[in-house]
């Protein structure tokens, strides 16, 4: 069952009910100021930092859903309706969300009168724009009453749960004319300020939820708004919020349109300390004054689509397949340039409060965004290294704001410091640009502490030589990339549960899949060293590297496939001596597509009992058999019922692990079928079981063992966007990066048919056309570049170049 459908020539996704079976939600905003927004207008907005500086509140958890937001009340007679349905619910007579790329429509119809409502953050300004527009489709002159709602935040957003007391005594606001200013936290840090304001004259407001709503009403049935009065209420403390109330009286055929921008603003700093009590106005009347005019908005909103175009151009696909095409070509990039921007902090499923930017987390989201904005990516790797430590460990996140690293959490992650080789790898292969190799990076943030982004490099890959157990295996330390996985929590804490434990190693539990992505990225590392003819360096990495490959043929082969670890007591995890979890998809995904024992065919072996065992219809799951008790030497992995998250679930993260190693050998058709049990747009049909946005991709599907297999939680912010793009571009449509070049090699359904593909790399654009004549699954019989044979794969990168023609027949 849908509940929409694609638009693919406006790049939106159309929702034609607003009881969606969860909220289905966008992301507004590119750079600094981002706001989510459900399909009934649910959400908030922050600037830069969901804890720290969110301008409106959000409650989490609540019942019914998403019931706070950026609302728009019309009062018509006695009718109270809200174009987007959420919060009164009053039944409209037509309604349609569009969720488009940076930006949300909504339609609400009622008795004859018509309301559109366009949310947007215009590029380079800390504000969202919202243009409502009012028709009187009826044959009656209409007098209409309209409100706005937002409640205001902007303090620690984390006292909200922690310490409201405090909140409930420091709301702070001013009025004048038809701007609100929201001031809290002003009177302390005196330099940043939030104004909610409309671009006519205004019949009322109110700034206290409690005069707005009433004291024992929801935002359903506010008080204000069914009385059709504002009581210009001034809020001190509590609650406030930002109401404006617009009296209009519509003929029939007629419209009104109205500018509302909700913004975050600071003071220069040589302003600060003037009168505590009053804000400095500057700040807002400029950004206001931007934004005054229907022509104002559209001008902003023409060149948020020129910016969206501009960055969607960099890679394009016209094949045959609809869906993959509408995957590749629209929401598959858009979902990478939001988990870039978010890490995994906000989202319906992440409170914005407690994750920041993840060390592993963000460097992955490189991978998938890297070719979008180079430069962008450049400086995310420069901050995600700034908060390594000196041994080549890493704070396991860090807050966007303060860019520093999060001592509550700490490090102990043994994957971490292998992550910033592949995040960096990507960008140099992506740019060329070596210097960032030799720019001057802190550890842990301190700049007495700095060397050479190169040495980040080196130490990263040395922690793994350094931390190896009994197997020559690296250390998992607290967790590797399954952060349940926390073998160290019970032989070094005994009794205590996995939630207290602190940074901790242990000498004995090993990661095989740690292993793989040594394998991986130290060639990457090895390549980045040739790149700056440090050929001793390279070959001191390829020789660690061939003795990991050793350790893993000697310790990490379980006859048909990787296991996935040691314990602390030296037990194997992931194999068949296992009565539970026999076997994992990490390390097979990961060891294969490494390359690990080719030559003997292990690759194709792991695969296959992949494909065995961990396989359903809804995608691979991470391990199998479920572990149906708590595990106490294993962490957290068991404490999740089987089927789900960490323990059996689906973990859409690691599927495009096990397409790309199906690519690398040769196998398009299975590469395929498993990219498609995962992919959106081929799910959208089943959207009452799948349940989260059919536009994007969620963290976990509910695996076999689960009641509710095929269920889909925690959408949005997961390192699935990035690795299933990465997939898809990269190795299935087989347009990788190297660093002489792009190579191609697809590896693609053997039924796929011919295709093209346009992308920007470094100075030029590639016009590259794929013929597949025998209908094979991989293989490339020629490249011909601007009409010369060319021997191999590569496609020789000419510095300076500006258009290559590119035809490649596959046989
Ligand atoms: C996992 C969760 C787990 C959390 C804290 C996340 O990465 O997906 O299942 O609860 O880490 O350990
Ligand atoms: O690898 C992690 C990631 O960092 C956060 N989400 C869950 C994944 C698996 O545990």
């Amino acid at each position: 069952m849908k509940y929409g459908y694609f638009d693919d020539n406006n790049k939106e996704y159309v929702i034609t009910s607003p009881k969606t079976p969860l909220p289905w939600i966008n992301y507004l905003g590119c750079n600094e100021f981002f706001s989510l927004i459900s399909n009934t207008c649910g959400g908030y907005s922050f600037y830069k930092d969901a804890k720290l500086l969110r301008l409106t509140r959000y409650r989490y958890n609540d019942s019914p859903l998403d019931t706070n937001g950026k609302y728009f009340y019309i009062k018509d007679g006695d009718t109270v309706w809200n174009p987007g349905w959420q919060p009164t619910k009053t039944p409209l007579d037509a309604y349609e969300c569009r969720h488009g790329i940076g930006y949300s429509r909504f339609m609400g119809a009622k008795n004859g009168v018509t309301a559109k409502i366009l949310a947007f953050v215009p590029m380079n300004d800390t504000c969202e724009l919202q243009q409502l527009v009012i028709t009187n489709d009826s044959s009656e002159e209409k007098q209409l009453s309209v409100f706005s709602y937002v409640e205001w935040c902007l303090w620690n957003a984390d006292d909200d749960m922690k310490n409201f007391q405090r909140n409930l005594s420091i709301g702070e606001v001013e009025v004048i004319g038809s701007t609100i200013y929201h001031k809290t936290e002003y009177r302390e840090r005196r330099n940043h300020f939030a104004v909610y304001s409309v671009n006519t004259d205004i019949d009322g407001f109110d700034t206290s939820r409690d005069d707005f709503l009433g004291a024992y009403n929801g935002p359903d049935k506010p008080d204000v708004v069914l009385n059709g009065q504002a009581t210009n209420s001034i809020a001190s403390g509590w609650s406030p919020i930002a109401s404006h109330q617009i009296n209009i009286k519509l003929a029939p055929g007629e419209s009104r349109s109205f500018v509302f921008v909700l913004g975050y603003c600071e003071n220069p700093q040589d302003l600060k300390f003037e009168s505590l009590n009053v804000v400095n106005k500057a700040p807002a009347k400029a950004l206001l004054d931007k934004y005054r005019t229907d022509a104002d908005v559209e001008k902003a909103f023409a060149e948020l689509n020129e910016y969206w175009d501009g960055l969607l151009s960099r890679y394009h696909l016209e094949s045959n397949n609809d869906k993959v095409n509408r995957m590749v070509n629209i929401w598959n990039q858009y979902q990478c340039m939001v988990t870039f921007n978010m890490s995994r902090s906000a989202s319906y499923y992440e409170s914005g409060i407690g994750r920041g930017m993840g060390f592993r987390d963000s460097c992955q989201d490189l991978l998938g965004f890297v070719h979008l904005i180079p430069e962008r990516a450049r400086e995310r790797i420069i901050d995600i290294a700034s908060t390594q430590f000196e041994d080549g460990s890493a704070y396991h996140q860090y807050q966007p704001l303060t860019k520093k690293g999060n001592s509550d959490i700490g490090s102990g992650f043994n994957d971490d410091p292998l992550w910033l080789i592949a995040g960096t790898s990507a960008y140099v292969r992506e740019t060329g640009d070596l210097s960032i190799l030799n720019e001057s990076v802190p550890y842990d943030n301190d700049e007495s502490k700095a060397t050479t982004l190169m040495e980040h490099l080196k130490r990263s890959f040395d922690y793994i030589v350094n931390h190896k157990g009994p197997h020559n295996l690296p250390l998992i330390g607290r967790a590797d990339w399954n952060d349940c996985l926390n073998l160290n929590c019970f032989s070094e804490h005994p009794g205590e549960s996995f939630q207290t434990f602190g940074p901790s190693e242990g000498p004995v539990a090993e990661s095989v899949f740690i292993a793989g992505m040594f394998v991986k990225y130290g060639e990457e590392y090895a390549q980045l060293c040739e790149q700056l003819n440090m050929t001793d360096e390279a070959a001191y990495a390829r020789a660690q590297v061939e003795d990991m490959v050793n350790a893993v043929m000697i310790s990490g082969w379980d006859g048909s496939w990787f296991v996935r670890a040691y314990d602390a007591y030296g037990n194997k995890i992931g194999s068949r001596e296992c009565e539970e979890g026999q076997i994992y998809i990490e390390s097979n995904g990961f060891c294969s597509l490494a390359g690990i024992g080719m030559a003997e065919g292990l690759p194709r072996k792991a695969l296959d009992s992949v494909k065995e065992r961990l396989d359903t219809k809804y995608g691979v799951m991470i391990l199998q058999p479920a572990y149906t008790k708590y595990h106490l030497e294993l962490g957290e992995i068991s404490s999740y019922p089987p089927g789900y998250k960490e323990n059996a679930g689906i973990f859409c993260h690691n599927n495009p692990w096990v397409s790309i190693a199906e690519t690398t050998i040769g196998r398009g058709d299975r590469a395929f079928e498993v990219y498609k049990k995962t992919c959106p747009a081929y799910i959208e049909d089943i959207s009452e079981i799948h349940r989260t946005e059919p536009y994007v991709y969620s963290q976990m599907v509910a695996g076999a063992d689960a009641p509710r297999h095929g269920e889909a939680k925690n959408s949005w912010l997961t390192g699935t966007a990035a690795w299933t793009f990465v997939n898809i571009s990269q190795y299935i449509l087989g347009l990788y990066p190297t660093h002489s070049g792009l190579s191609i090699d697809p590896c693609i359904p053997k039924d796929f048919g011919d295709f093209t593909l346009t992308r920007k790399f470094r100075e030029g654009t590639y016009n590259i056309k794929v013929t597949n004549p025998s209908h094979v699954e991989k293989g490339v019989r020629a490249l011909v570049v601007d009409g010369v044979t060319v021997d191999g794969t590569v496609i020789p990168y000419e510095a300076g170049k500006k258009t290559y023609n590119v035809e490649v027949v596959m046989g």
